[in-house]
């Protein structure tokens, strides 16, 4: 009996009042000295007796060997075994990034000079492929073995450098602090094969509602590589501003970005493609359209609805703004951006947005309805569908002049893509769907029938801006309530049956009532419920998670992220 909301207390403990002392392959815990609270310690006991995986996170789909004895090392003196591992800068920065890490880990007073020197080989079969795409194959195999002289060999093999850098984080996960020798211990029998069930794990963030910093996009990044999630969804611009520096058409962040500031220059760009690229993440940039437009535009007169009162008449939110399909000089600014975009994130897929367009704003110009009539379409939806495949068409059009390859275009889930119309309007070879509505909306079966390609984004489990305050009307929560991390990590997508056309999901942020203060803390932890969910597809329930989610949540904090509390403290130690 105990009151605390989980099942277990056994061995998380990272409350000052004990500690953890380690050897051989047992941990005991006794008073600890008054201020040693390095959350770090609760990692020395989770790592014994937290399961099968340790504190793996997420835990591996593989052989999961976790034996032998918990040995000191020495953070000084670690390095990576040059002559066998595969050279690539990447494998280098990788590398890097870990040591780094592993030396700022537990104190930063004297690591134990006496500890075995730990040997990192990477041994990646093609180190050549180093941009990410949907088949790329992400497994890896480590191996933690001790020679007689004491030196701690970690072989991590791996048909790609994607694979081989999750490997790298599986091995930093392994390693734990022991406060009171002040050393870093690693278990020196370790046999783990691992690799991720579906190959889309995303998280999405706006830094239109409000400008998100560079820095915190890049950390960001820190938390999506940690959990061995792959992609960064970025929602650059939307109907309330348009902070993308784009080469073509540089008038577009000038009137549409909160401040000269407050926008990504190509350099801005390039950089946090950098920093994703050596931590095995896509970025994957999302051009919003038709609709979510608006500033940015005002130059042109190809926006409808701008602005329009009252907005609930044009649009799903306020300001409205939508383009104007029937301008043809439109889509040569689309083809400007799509020109940038493609030479900046050389993407792998596109994003082409296409949510939440509203019939009604089209109906409300003369101009587009006497256009219509010209070519006697009707002014119903099936009419409206037809204009909305005329732009569609031709920005595809344009998207695949600028990419010289038809790259795969993933589109939100909408009217379009109701099955009365999908197949007429949306090729199921070229089109992902990215279904945004409740995880029971009957659209999903609709699509996995019809043969889409689907990423489940289901705003009752995956919005992690849910369940605030609302910002706009009266009486009602911005789709409550809140999403806790069970929600997240029990929305299986094997209920859907059809699990191979799903490529993953993908939690969003909107950032409506979230700036650079809260997005660590909306994202996480709940995001890494969402990561083990995609790599392990568990099925078990999120109790069978919950000591190692903990665990996860302060690594997370280790590493700079101000990622959320999930329970008081006091239950975090063992009474005796
Ligand atoms: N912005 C954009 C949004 C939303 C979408 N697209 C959204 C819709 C409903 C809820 C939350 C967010 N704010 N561009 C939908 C994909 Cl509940």
């Amino acid at each position: 009996e105990n009151n605390c909301p989980q099942h277990r207390l056994d061995g998380i403990v990272n409350n000052p009042v004990w500690t953890w002392e380690c050897n051989k392959n047992s941990c005991q815990k006794s008073r600890v000295k008054p201020g040693a609270e390095d959350v770090a310690i609760s990692l020395a006991a989770c790592q014994i007796s937290c399961g099968p995986y340790g504190t793996v996170w997420p835990y591996p789909t593989g052989v999961v060997q976790l034996g032998g004895e918990l040995v000191p090392i020495d953070s000084n003196s670690m390095k990576i075994n040059e002559e066998r591992s595969s050279a690539c800068a990447l494998i280098k920065a990788a590398y890097g990034h870990f040591e780094l890490r592993v030396k700022n880990m537990g104190s930063s007073v004297a690591q134990n000079a006496n500890g075995s020197l730990l040997v990192v080989t990477l041994n990646i079969k093609n180190p050549s492929q180093t941009r990410l795409k949907l088949n790329s194959n992400e497994s890896y195999v480590l191996q933690i073995t001790q020679t007689e002289d004491g030196t701690i060999n970690a072989i991590i093999s791996a048909p790609t450098y994607f694979g081989g850098r999750h490997g790298l984080e599986t091995l930093e996960q392994l390693i734990i602090y022991d406060d009171i020798r002040e050393t870093l211990r690693i278990p020196n029998n370790v046999y783990i094969t691992d690799e991720p069930v579906f190959s889309y794990r995303g998280i999405l963030l706006d830094t239109a509602r409000n400008y998100i910093s560079v820095e915190v996009i890049k950390r960001t990044i820190d938390g999506i590589s940690a959990s061995k999630l792959n992609t960064f969804h970025w929602h650059i611009t939307d109907s309330q501003s348009f902070p993308y520096v784009s080469e073509s058409n540089p008038n577009m962040s000038r009137l549409g970005a909160y401040s000269p500031r407050q926008v990504y220059t190509p350099e801005d760009v390039a950089g946090i493609i950098e920093y994703a690229r050596e931590r095995g993440v896509r970025v994957l940039p999302e051009f919003d359209a038709p609709a979510h437009v608006g500033e940015g535009w005002q130059d042109t007169n190809f926006i409808a609805c701008f602005g329009n009162q009252p907005w609930s008449n044009y649009c799903y939110e306020p300001p409205c703004g939508q383009l104007d399909p029937t301008q043809p000089e439109l889509y040569n600014v689309l083809e400007g951006i799509y020109k940038d975009m493609v030479k900046q994130f050389n993407p792998d897929i596109f994003h082409m947005g296409g949510d939440e367009v509203s019939l009604r704003c089209w109906n409300s110009s003369e101009h587009i309805k006497n256009w219509m009539k010209n070519r006697s379409w009707s002014l119903d939806e099936g009419g409206y569908m037809k204009l909305w495949n005329f732009f569609q068409t031709q920005a595809l059009e344009r998207f695949d002049r600028q990419a010289g390859e038809k790259l795969p275009i993933i589109l939100w889930s909408n009217t379009l893509t109701k099955k009365e119309y999908v197949e007429q309007y949306l090729p199921k070879d070229r089109y992902i769907i990215q279904v945004w509505t409740a995880g029971n909306d009957p659209q999903i079966s609709d699509l996995l029938s019809q043969g889409y390609k689907v990423i489940l984004s289901n705003y009752d489990a995956l919005y992690l801006d849910c369940g605030f305050a609302n910002w706009v009307g009266e009486g009602t929560n911005w789709c409550p309530p809140y999403k806790g991390w069970q929600t997240i990590y029990d929305n299986s997508l094997s209920i859907h049956g059809k699990i191979d056309q799903f490529l993953g999901a993908e939690a969003a942020l909107w950032t409506e009532q979230v700036d650079d203060s809260s997005v660590d803390a909306r994202i996480w932890p709940r995001a890494a419920a969402l990561a083990e969910r995609l790599w392990s597809n568990p099925k078990t329930s999120w109790r069978n998670a919950e000591d190692r989610i903990h665990i996860h949540r302060n690594r997370l904090v280790n590493r700079g992220i101000a990622a959320e509390a999930l329970r008081p403290q006091w239950c975090n130690q063992n009474e005796q």
